[in-house]
């Protein structure tokens, strides 16, 4: 248990209806109780209370004021909740203040608390001591903070299925697995008459699909799905002036980007996320690709190229109404794997729009033609981007759990260890050299679930919460 007892305001800060101060450790109801008057004891006497915690009945809302410890000013009505440790967000005794949320309110309150003897909680302090007190695993934690960064539905339902342990339960099976594997190993160490070739040989395909290949399933779902989470990337990208802000504008529906008649307007890379049709999406208009020796310029299509390599989709935009297509061929020739999807804009410009749709030029690439000024055919192109974003997740079906970069980072070091482990029972090497891949890998496995972890992770982990959660 933590010797320090926290507080914080756990919700938005700003106008609103209720606003909750939460405070958790042993001395959370002595510290809220030194400020709280209750409305029944008041007109008796205020200190019944104080003196007697005991009074106060876990998990039940008591309704009063919470006054300023020096004044005794009264600073606001509240509902103060107690609840006694270990059935509790932290494991640690908890209470909460329900005040009216304005800014200057709950900051009394708080003020108050602290006076009263808390600590301000860090960013994430209250979920990473129910991660150190044992109520959650490192997944669940990480759960946390993506419920409330969830955008979307599919986001959401992801979080919540790590958070009710889906992930956590995966997770050990792989553990539990490579244990089994490991008892084994280290058995034919100890007794080395009974281990032979056979028994060697016998681990090798256990590795590959009990532990490989699940371990390889999870690293192909953060590929596959990791922007329910992120947010997809979809950047567009063309030679100046081709219309790219105003497509940008359009898709975004607000006025993100500049728009002139002047090639090279936009120098630096504008990112805007929405949720587009449902799926989180961060658009990217990005510099107009040219020759040009203009240095602002320049390091604007720098970062145009290095923007093409972070993407998931790439709306190449060409101009329908030029017939040299060179720049857009090279752009191509640079964008390797990542899908294109070509969009001919300015239709309306565009002498003989037959000559586009027929240019054998782009066949291999989905495409479309547009006019962003006279807003035709853009529902089509939507219709074009959704089903190639659908591609890539197979299905709309629910998405169930999805590594984050952590968890995938640990889950590739975990397979390079498993694959060094099989190379060694290929090459017959003795079971000590063997085991201590094994372990290794064990070891990466128990950095998802944080059984083993060091303050650097947590400390990466939790610096990404808000404060109050
Ligand atoms: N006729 C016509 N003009 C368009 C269309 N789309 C955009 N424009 C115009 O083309 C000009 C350039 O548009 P932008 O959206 O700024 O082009 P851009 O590709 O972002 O340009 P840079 O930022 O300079 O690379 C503006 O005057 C737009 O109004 C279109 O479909 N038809
Ligand atoms: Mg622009």
């Amino acid at each position: 248990m933590n010797a320090s007892t926290i507080a914080a305001i756990a919700t938005p800060l700003g106008r609103g209806g209720i606003g909750i101060i939460r405070i958790s450790g042993d001395r959370a109801l002595s510290i809220a109780l030194s400020i709280f008057r209750p409305r029944s004891l008041q007109r008796s006497s205020t200190s019944v209370c104080c003196s007697q915690p005991d009074l106060i009945i876990s998990h039940r809302l008591y309704y009063g004021s919470i006054v300023q410890p020096d004044t005794q000013a009264v600073l606001d009505e509240v509902l103060l909740a107690f609840m006694k440790a270990p059935h509790t967000y932290t494991r640690e005794d908890v209470v909460e203040i329900q005040a009216h949320s304005g800014y200057a309110v709950l900051k009394a309150i708080l003020n108050a608390v602290l006076q009263s003897g808390a600590e301000l909680a860090g960013p994430g302090e209250f979920t990473r001591r129910a991660f150190l007190n044992g109520r959650i695993d490192l997944t669940q934690a990480e759960a946390v903070i993506d419920i409330v960064n969830s955008k979307s539905e599919r986001a959401l339902e992801s979080a919540a299925s790590h958070l009710s342990g889906g992930y956590k339960q995966h997770v050990e099976q792989l553990r539990t697995a490579l244990r089994d594997i490991l008892v084994r190993m280290e058995a034919s160490i100890d007794f080395p008459d009974e281990a032979d070739e056979l028994q060697l040989l016998s681990v090798y395909p256990q590795l590959q699909s009990i532990v490989l290949e699940p371990v390889l399933r999870l690293i192909q779902r953060y590929e596959d799905f990791h922007f329910v989470r992120d947010g997809y990337c979809i950047s567009i990208i063309g030679r100046p002036n081709v219309g790219k802000s105003s497509l940008m504008n359009w898709l975004v529906k607000k006025n993100r980007s500049i728009v002139t008649d002047i090639p090279g307007t936009t120098r630096d890379v504008v990112e805007e996320a929405v949720i587009f049709r449902g799926i989180p999406v961060n658009f990217f208009d990005t510099a107009g690709v040219h020759i040009t020796q203009n240095t602002v310029e320049l390091l604007g299509i720098e970062k145009t190229y290095e923007r093409i390599y972070a993407s998931d989709l790439i709306l190449l935009l060409l101009d329908a109404s030029v017939s040299d297509y060179e720049l857009e061929t090279q752009l191509l020739d640079i964008t390797g794997s990542i899908p294109v999807i070509l969009i001919f804009n300015k239709i309306d410009l565009a002498a003989n729009p037959d000559y586009i749709v027929n240019s054998e030029k782009f066949s291999t690439f989905p495409s479309v033609v547009i006019s962003v000024k006279e807003q035709t055919h853009l529902e089509e192109m939507v219709d074009l981007i959704v089903k190639k974003i659908l591609e890539k997740t197979h299905s709309e079906e629910p998405v169930g759990f999805i590594p984050n970069l952590r968890q995938m980072r640990a889950l590739e070091k975990a397979a390079a260890h498993i694959r060094q482990a099989m190379d060694e029972i290929q090459r017959m090497s003795p079971p000590e050299v063997i085991v201590m891949d094994i372990r290794d890998a064990i070891e990466c496995i128990d950095e998802i679930s944080g059984v083993r972890t060091t303050d650097e992770i947590l400390d990466h982990v939790f610096n990404s919460f808000c404060i109050g959660k």
